[in-house]
């Protein structure tokens, strides 16, 4: 099948899902085409059935706003018509569902019919596209969508009460690829001694720093944690949180034990000298970012929101708090980091949990969605 994908490219957990997806079903032989305005940060490579095409938005002094949605419908169109593309796959509702459904209608003008699947990430639907100022948008082009799927139950019951939502929609959780994960008995690359002494925990929170993700929590829970036992923080990712945890670090006299890594391509070096993972988040549709730890052997310490229980066990592979609740966190946090066969036996359980997610299980799934949207246009 010729499948185009439209996913933001950026570091965030749609970007990461939708270019993980598009390199499986190449893998399995479909033919992927990448629409966005970057090559997606995890697309290291492009191959025979893998390609990207960049959507160019001119700059034009007259418009406020550069006007991506209109640049990205007439790159689908042509990109369906010069590759005879089957079937439209996009990731994170806004713009993109617009966006292809605008290129679903001018094709349809040609007399070219192709479904569209939507996949909803989390913030478009929670945080940014229940806003009164899209919802009307996001409502329309979910409704258009031929197939609408979600990452978790708990997303799909967000959708439902947060917009007027005509079909159904079906559940799709994150996934992670645990061949590549798993150790190489050879692995000579895990750097622990760079990071931290013998004696030091690490603790790792990798996020794009919104307020969202609760970094000032992220950087308290660790303040608790470190009066208690040795112990180091790494802080990967960027975003507009940085700067302020950078200063509550300072202010905490912990820099020292901070280390703010940045944006990077090789999360599982880092997750794989963690000892745990924080996770605090206000609101997380899944939490990809903690099933990234699980599967490196990480326990997870996250708030109980959204689609986070569906992927972090209580008591298992971690342990989950009330938002906000750094105490019962930093406790939580203890309980494992203290204790040799806690956090051995927290370690086997996250990875084995994780393993439910494994790419292989997830990605059929999408091809009998594929194959749905067919029937349903
Ligand atoms: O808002 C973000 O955190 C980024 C966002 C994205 O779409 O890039 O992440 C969301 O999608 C991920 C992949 O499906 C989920 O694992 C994250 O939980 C979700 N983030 C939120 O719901 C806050």
């Amino acid at each position: 099948m010729k499948i185009a994908i439209v996913c933001y490219p950026t570091f965030g957990g749609s970007g990461v899902v939708a270019t993980e997806l598009g390199i499986a079903l190449a893998n399995r032989g479909h033919e992927i085409h990448f629409i966005t305005y970057k090559q997606p940060v995890r697309l290291a490579l492009l191959s025979e059935n893998i390609h990207f095409h960049e959507v160019n938005v001119p700059e034009y002094p007259l418009f406020h706003y550069q006007p991506y949605e209109l640049a990205l419908s007439s790159k689908l169109v042509d990109m369906v018509k010069l590759h005879h593309i089957d079937l439209l796959h996009v990731h994170y509702a806004i713009p993109h569902a617009y966006a292809g459904y605008m290129a679903k209608k001018m094709l349809a003008e040609e007399g070219i019919t192709i479904p569209m699947v939507t996949t909803l990430h989390g913030t478009d639907i929670t945080l940014v596209g229940s806003h009164p100022f899209y919802k009307p948008a996001v409502t329309f082009s979910i409704n258009k969508s031929n197939v609408v799927t979600s990452v978790s139950e708990s997303l799909k019951q967000d959708t439902l009460r947060l917009f007027d939502i005509k079909g159904e929609i079906d559940v799709i959780p994150n996934f992670i690829d645990a061949a590549k994960h798993a150790q190489d008995p050879n692995f000579s690359d895990c750097q622990r001694s760079v990071m931290a002494t013998e004696e030091e925990r690490i603790i790792t929170h990798v996020s794009n720093f919104r307020k969202v993700k609760r970094i000032d929590d992220v950087v308290k829970i660790f303040y608790e944690v470190q009066k208690e036992i040795p112990a180091k923080l790494m802080m990967v990712g960027e975003g507009p949180e940085r700067e302020p945890a950078e200063q509550l670090c300072e202010e905490l006299g912990i820099s020292n034990k901070v280390i703010f890594l940045g944006n990077s391509n090789e999360i599982d070096k880092i997750l794989c000298f963690s000892d745990l993972f924080l996770l605090p988040s206000e609101t997380e549709s899944f939490g990809l970012a903690a099933l990234e730890a699980m599967i490196s052997g990480v326990p997870v310490i996250s708030s109980n929101t959204g689609g986070i229980p569906e992927v972090n066990k209580h008591g298992v592979s971690g342990y989950l708090s009330n938002v906000g609740d750094i105490h019962d966190m930093s406790r939580n946090a203890l309980k494992i980091l203290k204790d040799e066969n806690e956090l051995e036996k927290f370690k086997a359980a996250a990875k084995e949990l994780a393993l439910q997610f494994d790419i292989n299980k997830i990605v059929p799934v999408y091809e009998f969605i594929y194959q749905k949207a067919f029937e349903m246009t």
